[in-house]
């Protein structure tokens, strides 16, 4: 009846054991202060049901945070087996339950912290920067967060119910087949994954129309903010990319349920397929993940440099340059797989002229802070931090582009220093800056400025003691998910020091939870105006807090910086003539869809086949029911906005 689950499913590892523990404990608490302040309804009606992007963009930070912070207790569980016990025989952490902690880091964090990060900034900024009122598809947008939420939920029941995938990130076969991995962690993998993915997929398409059809009259592409661009490179590789992370995961999921032969070593299959495959679809993902980052810089420089950005073509070039060049890059994740000279050749040449437009960005930040008034705020600390790593990363993956350095490097620890340069400098200190950037614009106040500045010291030097031994280390020898050296080898001290890395960054997390806590306990005193930063594009313009409806009227622009223009035209205000609006309503349809997704997906991974096939047809019963909605659109009237907007400007009359 129950398929592979039984009661000997349940974890009894005891570091395990306490990991769940502590989850649960942690949920608990959750629904006892929503019952005890009575704000199920609350949550349910404002939030869960809720089809504004600014509603669902917060939804997915604030599960990425969450996400954060278990990643960052994996990186720590394995920063202390290689600093402390991995040369002496007894470990908490046996080297099983090793293999499962850093899938479980680097799983988690690509697909649910940096995921998360950019699709709830994409979410939060974008409708706004082109002066919309909403996405193309509002509906399409909440199931897209909720599948996200779904596959979260599906890849940490594993903690505690069967066991988590131990193939590393990206669950390379022949390890991932039945035959070397047969309990159901890769199932877990696979299948939460696949569900988070499509959701990804939905979102690609979905913004990308959203920005293709939605702009505000007068907007050509070409006058565009350019983290809209950013996002426009970054979903059209989400839109190319994911449909091949789609049929990976089917075909690995057919080879395990269905005992196919894609990519086994025998039979026909190939694992080499497989190789090439995920790679096609993860170089590009690098990108999707770090195209907005730029994007959030580029935002960020010319406001805190009270200029206009350098070179907006050039930005615009560099960003389709780099969108198109990174589907030619994959095969420098496998050169020592045997492709041969020449295509190694190729791939390397390839991957070093990608440093080229990104190069370009760079100096067009460094020429738009050249002879500015730059005021070095959070945000711009962050882009200072970030241009530095940064750097330091892409000359590191330079070098690993020359295939006969890569034979030396390869699955070494200066690898695993590479990516987290790009990853952590890139992806998470952009994401930091844009929201300390973007934070008063959506609460009406600024995050404490000194505690914000005290966590960024400790991110930046942290990651600088954490990761530049491991370029050391990787010099040395030692390889990647390693769990046990002999002394003798002399690597302990430099893992010590990378141990001390990591502390120094979680005193920072500290700092930034402090922060926030500290900047909400004093909102009275650090509140600011719509306006804030004196800024350029068009999120700004809206008042704080911004109504549901993002814009009372739909005002053309005429340049770039279309808010900076019209602050600085003195044009006479033209008397304001407003138009109902229509907002769609808030509907559990997004809700129920995760829901049903993760039941299907933990049938399939327990081989529980009549739920999987009562699953499907509660899914298409759903999208029917969904369909056959009328009353979809609450409508504000003329008088409601007017008295609305008086409110929010504080011009009452
Ligand atoms: C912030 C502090 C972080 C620390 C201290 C850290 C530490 C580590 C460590 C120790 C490993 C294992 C290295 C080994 O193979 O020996 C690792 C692997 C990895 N990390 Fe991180 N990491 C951090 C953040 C991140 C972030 C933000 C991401 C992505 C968004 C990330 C993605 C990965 C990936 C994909 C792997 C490879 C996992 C595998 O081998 O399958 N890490 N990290
Ligand atoms: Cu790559």
């Amino acid at each position: 009846m129950w398929g592979r689950l039984g009661l000997d499913a349940i974890q009894t590892n005891p570091v395990t054991l306490g990991a769940v523990v502590g989850a649960l404990v942690g949920v608990l608490a959750v629904v006892v202060g929503l019952t005890y302040f009575k704000k199920w309804s609350w949550l349910w009606r404002e939030w869960l049901t809720s089809l504004d992007p600014k509603k669902i963009g917060v939804m997915y930070i604030v599960v990425a945070f969450i996400m954060l912070l278990r990643g960052l207790a994996d990186a720590a569980m394995l920063r202390a087996q290689q600093a402390v016990f991995a040369t002496g025989p007894h470990s908490p952490i046996s080297p099983d339950m090793f293999q499962q902690v850093f899938t479980a880091h680097g799983t988690i964090m690509i697909f649910f912290v940096a995921m998360g990060i950019i699709f709830g900034i994409i979410n939060l900024i974008m409708p706004l920067q082109i002066g919309a009122r909403d996405v193309a598809f509002p509906l399409l947008n909440a199931i897209s967060f909720w599948l996200f939420a779904a596959g979260m939920v599906l890849i940490n029941v594993s903690l505690g119910l069967g066991e988590f995938a131990a193939a590393g990130w990206l669950a390379y076969p022949p390890l991932s087949e039945l035959a070397y991995s047969p309990g159901t962690g890769i199932d877990y993998w696979i299948w939460s994954l696949q569900i988070a993915g499509i959701g990804s997929l939905l979102s690609g398409v979905n913004f990308l129309v959203t920005i293709f059809t939605m702009r505000r009259p007068g907007m050509t592409l070409m006058k565009m903010p350019v983290f809209v661009w950013s996002v426009v490179g970054s979903l059209l590789l989400v839109a190319f990319a994911f449909p091949i992370l789609t049929a990976t995961l089917a075909m690995l999921a057919l080879d395990r349920t269905l005992g196919m032969h894609f990519f086994t070593a025998d039979m026909g299959g190939n694992p080499m397929m497989y190789i090439n495959l995920i790679w096609a679809w993860g170089h590009p993902e690098v990108y999707i993940l770090v195209l907005p980052a730029f994007g959030i810089f580029s935002e960020i420089v010319p406001v805190f440099s009270r200029k206009k950005l350098f070179g907006y073509k050039s930005m615009v070039w560099a960003i389709i340059a780099i969108m198109l060049l990174s589907f030619t890059v994959w095969l420098h994740h496998f050169f020592t797989m045997g492709a041969g000279a020449d295509v190694n050749a190729f791939f390397g040449i390839m991957t070093m002229v990608i440093a080229i437009p990104t190069g370009v960005k760079v100096f067009n930040w460094i020429f738009t802070m050249y002879r500015g008034r730059v005021s070095f705020t959070t945000p711009m600390l962050w882009f200072m931090g970030f241009v530095t790593t940064f750097t330091l990363g892409g000359v590191t993956g330079v070098l690993m582009a020359v295939p006969g350095i890569d034979f030396q490097v390869h699955n070494s620890l200066f690898l695993v220093a590479h990516f987290h340069n790009m990853i952590i400098g890139g992806v998470v200190f952009g994401a930091f800056a844009g929201f300390a950037y973007w934070f008063p614009k959506f609460t009406g106040f600024r995050l404490h400025e000194g505690l914000g500045k005290i966590a960024f010291w400790c991110w930046l030097i942290g990651f600088l003691v954490a990761f530049i031994p491991l370029y050391i280390l990787g010099f040395m020898g030692a390889v990647r998910r390693l769990d046990h050296y002999d002394p003798s080898l002399g690597w302990q001290g430099l893992f010590i020091v990378a141990g001390v890395g990591v502390m120094i960054i979680l005193i920072g997390v500290l700092f930034q939870v402090l922060q926030l806590a500290y900047s909400i306990w004093k909102r009275k005193e650090l509140a600011v105006g719509p306006d804030p930063w004196d800024a350029r594009t068009l999120e700004w313009s809206t008042s704080t807090p911004i109504p549901e409806y993002n814009f009372a009227t739909l005002d053309a622009v005429h340049t770039r910086d279309a808010f900076w223009t019209m602050k600085h035209s003195h044009k006479e205000k033209k008397s304001v003539k407003y138009e109902p609006i229509h907002v769609p309503k808030n509907t559990g349809f997004g809700v129920y869809i995760g829901a049903i997704a993760f039941v299907i997906g933990f049938a399939i991974i327990w081989h529980i086949w009549w739920l999987m096939a009562v699953g499907f047809m509660a899914l298409i019963a759903t999208v029917v029911a969904s369909t056959q909605r009328e009353d979809t659109e609450k409508t504000f009237s003329v008088h409601q906005i007017t008295a609305t907007e008086a409110k929010l400007w504080g011009t009452d009359v």
